[in-house]
């Protein structure tokens, strides 16, 4: 029997052979309907405890997200993790500033009403109590070691995947975050001593939901509105 191979060159660069994982249809409909019933309880929390998470679980969901595609493989993405109590303060007085005055006089009326069932307002206290911030940086342009800049590809496609997995990992692993964009939020860049070339993209609180956590009674459109079907 020919041994099969473990690897190709093409156009002078090598592509592994890959294996494809293999299941029954009836396991997949198993696994496609127990992933989809997993990810549907998944919340967006504003209310958190302050009971501390061991940082080997948020490095594998870190490494999780790191497995998104990106634009030409740039993976241009950061992911700061603060557990730092002064400068979970520093990013809470900094987020509110801008969040007070974003609901006092720079969000519409329509924009105020839409989000009322969601019953968010400018006090961000989360960002002090759960044990770890991860604010997530794109990067616009990458820097080699010359310091010369280089090209990312489709960043926001490449970074909102990335969270995607991030999210999707963090409530896999049992724990709760908010998807939090203060805005403007070019604070969080200035705190965290990042590099011209990232700007922040997201801002996700992690850790446990408070006790007694009540959630907005806010529901997913049904399959029919989602899907349009092309047979
Ligand atoms: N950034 C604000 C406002 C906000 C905006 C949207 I759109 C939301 O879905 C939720 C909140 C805040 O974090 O409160």
């Amino acid at each position: 029997m020919k041994e099969q191979e473990d690897y190709i060159i093409e156009g002078g660069f090598r592509h592994n052979r890959f294996t494809p994982r293999s299941f029954s249809k009836e396991e997949m409909l198993t696994k496609s309907q127990e992933f989809y019933e997993e990810m549907k309880q998944r919340k967006s929390i504003r209310f958190f405890s302050d009971e501390a998470v061991d940082i080997q679980i948020i490095e594998n969901l870190i490494k999780t997200a790191g497995t998104a595609p990106s634009g030409a493989n740039k993976q241009p993405w950061k992911f700061c993790v603060v557990s730092n109590p002064e400068l979970k303060k520093e990013i809470r007085i900094a987020a509110e500033k801008e969040e007070k005055l974003s609901y006092e006089s720079r969000m519409s009326d329509r924009w105020l009403k839409d989000l009322a069932p969601l019953g968010t307002d400018w006090q961000k206290p989360f960002l002090e109590i759960a044990p770890y911030l991860i604010i997530v940086f794109k990067e616009n342009y990458g820097l080699d070691e010359a310091g010369n800049k280089t090209q990312n590809y489709y960043v926001n496609e490449s970074v909102g995947l990335a969270a995607g997995f991030l999210i999707s990992a963090i409530h896999q692993a049992g724990l709760v975050t908010l998807t939090h964009t203060p805005s403007p939020m070019k604070f969080l860049a200035k705190i965290l001593k990042r590099p011209k070339n990232e700007s922040p993209f997201l801002l996700l609180p992690v850790g446990f939901a408070a006790e007694k956590t009540f959630v907005p009674s806010i529901s997913k459109k049904p399959i029919e509105e989602i899907m349009i079907s092309y047979e």
